[in-house]
């Protein structure tokens, strides 16, 4: 590609060329970086060298941000929020940071005047998918919020050289394929080889005797690892503060590796580096779904070790006492990911750094918190206790001191209830002993919380209700958001602007200001703005439909668009039902008056589950007999998108005009990319589930498509004894659509590829999708009597995105500040950079 990257101007300082913000300085300084740093001249460079070299002149401008809030926050007296996470699913960084630094149109500019195109340049970024669903992206997200609110806050997790396997689709089945991200290098990170943590495994525990002859225990491992920390910069929007995400990766212990050397074991030297390497090399890819094996117990007790030492190590630092230590840090746990934690910091203060048992119980209930994700017993993670015992033995004694402990309280407090004893306890007897970890991590905690309203009240009712008999005071909800910068500003750079024309620029601060809009909503140049932009959203995405599906997609359609993990209880497959139906009533009368539909699915399945593969294929199935046949007249369409990733997702939300949120009452614990689509427009149909409930109740009863049986009525109806083939036998529709499915309809030579989809729903149904088609079907052909009053469309459309601003990370991250955490905002005054003081 000829540009002129080489053009350069002369009298910029070194000093300008890292930190100008002039078009002259960046174009120039995007030259330097990329003959210095990149070791390429312009005329050979490629796109991935442009954008490491635009990279870097975006970091450069991040750095003296980021030293100085370090500085801050080194000098200050103040309090550190600590966000302990498996997961963190970042999405590309350097959109992101060029609007939080508010860079973006200079940088288009001087990347357009050096002869390039910057979404061009963007889509060159590997999207970082250290994450497997909403959970990472929920982290993702509160970690823009804390920097935006200007806390001092620190992400700790895991560096996966593999994140989540890369999706293609072949002859309609999910292929996953490994995720080179590190490849090319990763220009966000910075290794801090200083800061390295050792971390123990295995071995015994014995007792020893100090020198005033007191008895104490030590840990003896069988092997150390080291954890390298790799920080990555979190730039608030439009404020000085850069936070920390800093992410662990996991190296073999020096003197192991020296011993071996030493004595000439060469292989067992590089068998000891591979088997720790090992630890941070992949991410588990199941969603809602704890997978019990030694490995991933491994990799949470390595991050949560590395990171509650560098907790300590600062701390010390700092204050020289351990006493004070949840005055200065609140540590939340991300599910039970990390609840380890409670273990290793009650070893920490009394095996490491002599505190009484006491004192170091109250230091850590003070400290920490828990949030729960899930409702589903299946997915609370349980680890067998030998495991347990082989691994971390002096974690599993101290787990049996805890217990012991709050088994005597319950006792006092509940005497002679052994049954609510075995439910409370952090040991499951029978059929192998397992270590509860939900258990663990509500005792150790001072705060428990659900991610949506509903969500929370379950937790009191079902799952944690023993708990919450003991401690009410602990509980409380915090609805989940997600950040306005990313998902709209960023995704939709079109409705920004239209929104900043009329109310200015502060709502992407203060969401809540979105209601202003509400002001234009009869205002017909603003409506028909608002509609030309979700065209021209849709054509973008039609575009890319195009060019990776080869299907052509008709944007004056309803865009009806469901991407999320492929989970039963998420039910795509009642979404594939409904089009089955449809499909089979234009078959039935070719001629029939529908309004078109473009039915987009995307999400990736975990790849042991093989119902949710099944689902996969079903879809691809469906589409490659509805999209050929003449019958249909290009009337519905149906797509998959391979590899659905938060890049992905900022193509999909601003061009949907109905966001499926399907899920069986009382399974979603929330959802967030219900919140991104309302964010951009779409409306939803959905269920009374997760947040969805919340959504409805902002956004008005009519400006939503509510359907299906509530929470309780599953339950009541699972109690009486539901039988799905009451609703197959007395549902005509129902009946042919699973009767096709069954039959090899869709699967010409493999009759009964879907036959285990068919059967499962036949005779068991677990996530209720036969009892609910009907009123699905029903609310969908509402949906599509909507969309033929353009007029009335447009307005609930309008008020949706008007009425959505309590769904912003902010207002989550601000409750989560006030009312567990105690933490307060601190300012970050930017010095101008002089190298002599640096
Ligand atoms: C999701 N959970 C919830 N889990 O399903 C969703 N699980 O309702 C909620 O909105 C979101 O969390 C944020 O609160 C997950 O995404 C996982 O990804 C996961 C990963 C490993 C093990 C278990």
């Amino acid at each position: 590609m000829q540009t002129n990257v080489a053009n350069q101007t002369s009298n910029i300082t070194v000093e300008d060329d890292r930190t100008g913000l002039s078009i002259e300085t960046l174009k120039r300084a995007f030259a330097d970086n990329l003959f210095y740093i990149q070791g390429k001249l312009a005329i050979l460079a490629n796109f991935t060298d442009y954008y490491m070299a635009l990279s870097y002149t975006t970091r450069d401008r991040l750095l003296q941000r980021w030293l100085q809030t370090l500085k801050v926050y080194h000098e200050q007296d103040i309090k550190t929020v600590y966000y302990l996470s498996a997961e963190f699913l970042m999405g590309r960084h350097l959109g992101n940071s060029l609007i939080n630094l508010d860079l973006y149109e200079s940088i288009e500019q001087a990347v357009r005047e050096s002869g390039l195109d910057l979404t061009e340049v963007l889509e060159q970024e590997p999207d970082p998918g250290l994450g497997n669903g909403g959970l990472g992206r929920l982290a993702a997200c509160f970690l823009d919020s804390l920097a935006t609110l200007e806390i001092p806050a620190m992400g700790y997790g895991i560096r996966y050289e593999f994140g989540i396997f890369n999706q293609s689709i072949q002859h309609g089945w999910q292929v996953e394929i490994p995720d080179k991200w590190l490849r090319c290098g990763n220009p966000w990170e910075v290794v801090r080889y200083e800061s390295t943590v050792q971390v123990k495994f295995g071995g015994h525990t014995e007792i020893y005797n100090d020198d005033r002859g007191r008895p104490h225990t030590r840990w003896i491992p069988s092997f150390t690892v080291e954890g390298i920390p790799h920080d990555t910069p979190v730039p608030g929007y439009q404020t000085n503060t850069v936070n920390t995400l800093r992410l662990w990766k996991a190296e073999a212990g020096e003197d192991f590796n020296f011993q071996a050397f030493n004595s000439g074991d060469y292989d067992g030297a590089v068998a000891t580096k591979i088997k720790s390497e090992t630890i941070s090399k992949v991410l588990y890819p199941n969603d809602n779904t704890p997978q019990g094996r030694q490995l991933r117990l491994e990799q949470q007790f390595f991050f949560v070790s590395c990171s509650l030492q560098d907790i300590i190590r600062r701390h010390l630092n700092r204050y020289g006492r351990l006493d004070n230590l949840a005055d200065h840090a609140a540590v939340q746990l991300n599910d039970t990911h990390p609840a380890i934690s409670i273990a290793e910091m009650m070893r920490l203060l009394v095996d490491e750094h002599g505190l009484f048992w006491d004192e170091a119980w109250r230091i850590t209930q003070n400290t920490f918190a828990y949030t729960n994700h899930t409702l589903m017993p299946e997915a609370l993670e349980r680890w067998g206790v030998p495991l347990f015992e082989s691994l971390l033995p002096r974690h599993l004694e101290i787990i049996y001191e805890i217990n012991h402990r709050f088994m005597q309280d319950v006792q006092t407090w509940f005497p002679d209830d052994d049954e609510l004893l075995s439910r409370l306890s952090i040991i499951e007897e029978g059929g192998g002993k397992k270590v509860r970890m939900a258990n663990l991590a509500t005792i150790g905690s001072h705060a428990v919380n659900g991610v949506a309203a509903l969500h929370t009240e379950l937790l009191k009712q079902d799952v944690l209700k023993d708990f919450y008999k003991l401690w009410p005071e602990k509980f409380n909800n915090k609805t989940n958001g997600v950040t306005p910068r990313r998902w709209v500003l960023l995704a939709n750079p079109a409705l920004s602007g239209l929104i900043t024309e009329k109310i200015g620029d502060t709502w992407l601060k203060h969401l809540d200001e979105l209601r202003k809009i509400e002001a234009f909503v009869d205002d017909h140049d603003f409506r028909d703005r608002w509609r030309q932009i979700k065209q021209a959203n849709k054509q973008k995405l039609a575009d890319y439909i195009r060019t990776h599906n080869g299907v052509e997609v008709d944007v004056n359609s309803i865009f009806d668009i469901q991407v999320k993990r492929i989970h039963e209880y998420k039910r795509q497959h009642l979404d594939l039902l409904h089009i089955i139906g449809l499909y089979l009533r234009i078959k039935q009368n070719p001629s029939i008056d529908i309004t078109p539909r473009t039915f987009v699915f995307g999400g990736k399945a975990a790849p042991g589950y093989f119902m949710a593969k099944l689902i996969i294929k079903a879809i691809n199935a469906v589409a490659d007999v509805v999209n050929r046949d003449p019958d249909v007249h290009g009337r519905i369409k149906v797509v998959f998108l391979a590899n659905f990733s938060a890049s992905l997702g900022q193509l999909i939300y601003p061009a949907a005009d109905l966001s499926e949120q399907i899920s069986t009452a009382g399974k979603e614990a929330s959802g967030t990319g219900n919140m991104k689509f309302t964010m951009n427009g779409a409306l939803t149909i959905g269920t009374l589930d997760g947040a969805n409930i919340e959504i409805r109740e902002e956004v008005g009863d009519d400006n939503f498509f509510l359907f299906g049986l509530t929470a309780s009525e599953v339950e009541e109806m699972k109690s009486k004894g539901y039988n799905p083939r009451d609703y197959y036998e007395s549902n005509e529709e129902l009946r042919n659509v699973l009767d096709r499915l069954a039959m090899g309809y869709f699967s010409p030579g493999e009759k009964d590829l879907f036959k285990p989809l068919v059967d499962s729903l036949l005779h068991h149904d677990d996530y209720m999708l036969l009892a609910d088609y009907q009123a699905y079907s029903d609310c969908q052909a509402k949906v599509s009597e909507a969309y033929q009053d353009v007029e009335k469309w447009t307005t609930m459309s309008i008020l949706n995105v008007a009425r959505s601003g309590k769904f912003s990370s902010d207002r989550t991250i601000k409750e989560y500040c006030d009312e567990i955490w105690n933490v307060k905002p601190v300012k970050v005054e930017l010095q101008p950079y002089d190298p002599a003081k640096a």
